[in-house]
């Protein structure tokens, strides 16, 4: 089955309250810090086809040229989904930001689950830009999907403070999404990860959505917060899952939905745990 995205599931609202259960005999919880940067995916394809590698990014600052951005994705046709949370550094008040994006070839950007930047399409050299107004400490998700269709390939994203006019540097001021994630440790059943969600309901464009139109959730995980590389599927009547007998070592995981259309949402926060 080829999975596209959900793109109307809104990324934020999606199973945001993923975490790791607390067994009945919870000696001690533990927090982990919020990794800086964006979450980005790597994909063959145009239309986030097939993917190839998801790795965090500090910042959204690339210029491939006429080269492949790693190993396993083609230098033409492949497609990135960068996600991230963003949060407006200013100590009080409201203030202006401009998000702009400079790519080569198509961009959509969604601040706050809206699509504010929607050029899904060949083109060469173009800047886009949106502004908004912001509350001091103000969150909101972040998501710059970009595509590459053939010859020159380039992305970036800049936040530019209006006040000042300065640019603000991503990697101090967005997260992939998770802010605290919650693990739990139990000694007796020290190789089992549970993990429960919440399913989604609003789409991207702030309609509902139904539990009938959830076909499955993705647990995607892995050793690395830079490399999900193992998939495990969950009916859509369940809302946790229990891992037996994982190895050894620090776990991380997130979790998509896939709607009945076949069309997959961008990736819950990340949470983690370990198992020793
Ligand atoms: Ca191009």
């Amino acid at each position: 089955m080829t999975l596209r995205r959900l793109t109307c599931i809104a990324g934020s609202l999606l199973l945001a309250s993923i975490a790791t259960t607390l067994p009945a005999a919870t000696t001690s919880t533990t927090e982990t810090d919020p990794t800086p940067g964006f979450f980005g995916e790597y994909y063959k394809g145009t239309n986030f086809n097939h993917l190839v590698h998801s790795r965090v990014d500090s910042d959204i600052n690339f210029n491939w040229s006429s080269g492949n951005p790693m190993k396993g994705v083609p230098q033409d046709s492949f497609s990135v989904r960068w996600s991230g949370l963003f949060t407006a550094p200013h100590r009080k008040g409201t203030r202006q930001y401009r998000f702009t994006t400079n790519t080569d070839d198509g961009v959509k950007l969604y601040i706050g689950n809206q699509a504010v930047i929607n050029q899904w399409k060949r083109q060469g050299k173009q800047h886009h830009s949106h502004n908004i107004s912001l509350k001091a400490g103000q969150r909101l998700p972040l998501i710059m999907e970009y595509r590459e269709n053939k010859g020159s390939a380039f992305a970036y994203l800049t936040i530019t403070d209006l006040a000042n006019g300065g640019d603000i540097p991503t990697s101090k001021t967005v997260i992939t999404p998770d802010s605290k994630p919650v693990a739990s440790t139990e000694p007796k059943a020290n190789k089992t990860i549970s993990l429960s969600w919440t399913a989604p309901l609003t789409r991207m464009d702030g309609t509902s959505i139904a539990l009938s139109e959830i076909d499955h959730y993705r647990i995607l995980y892995g050793n690395s917060a830079k490399e999900l590389g193992k998939v495990h599927k969950v009916d859509s009547d369940q809302s946790s899952y229990t891992f037996q007998d994982l190895p050894k070592g620090h776990w991380h995981f997130a979790i998509t939905v896939v709607d009945q259309n076949g069309r997959e949402s961008a990736h819950s926060p990340l949470v983690s745990k370990s198992l020793e």
